[in-house]
């Protein structure tokens, strides 16, 4: 089942200098394509289309201006069964709980800066590739 995925590289990925470990990781997956690249610093209207499901919870605000601080990098990437497999990469939302070999497990300690983000489902993935790269959705 050949999918789409909405991956961001996190500001606090890019400031530390892990944009080719973590690209690394998903490229060398078999027959996963990025077909989609940008590093941009994401506006606040941009990322509250993005994390609207999130909105009037307390991590809210403070998500949004980390997300804000600094350039990202946004990716289209394309694959069998590539939803699934970018978050199993990236492991849990926590790092300290993710197992050591995902993204965040071997990087990450604070739960908001957890390096990647990677859509939660084929319908997230279409409407979140809508937000961030309109001219593909
Ligand atoms: P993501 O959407 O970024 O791929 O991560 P996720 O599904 O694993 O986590 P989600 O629950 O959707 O939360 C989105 C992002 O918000 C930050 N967060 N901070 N308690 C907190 O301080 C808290 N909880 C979540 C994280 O950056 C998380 O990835
Ligand atoms: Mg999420």
């Amino acid at each position: 089942m050949t999918q789409r995925t909405l991956v961001l590289l996190k500001p606090d990925a890019v400031r530390r200098g892990l944009i080719g470990e973590i690209i690394g990781r998903i490229e060398r997956k078999a027959g996963w394509r990025i077909t989609a690249l940008e590093l941009r610093t994401l506006d606040t209207e941009t990322l509250e289309q993005h994390y609207s499901e999130h909105k009037g919870k307390p991590f809210y605000e403070p998500l949004v201006e980390f997300m804000s601080s600094g350039p990202a990098v946004a990716m289209i990437v394309e694959g069998e069964r590539v939803v699934e497999g970018v978050r199993t990469l990236a492991g849990p939302t926590d790092p300290i709980a993710a197992p050591p070999g995902s993204i965040r497990g071997d990087y990450g300690v604070i739960v908001r800066e957890n390096l990647i983000h990677a859509s939660d489902s084929a319908e997230s993935a279409e409407r979140e590739i809508k937000i961030f790269f309109p001219d593909r959705g």
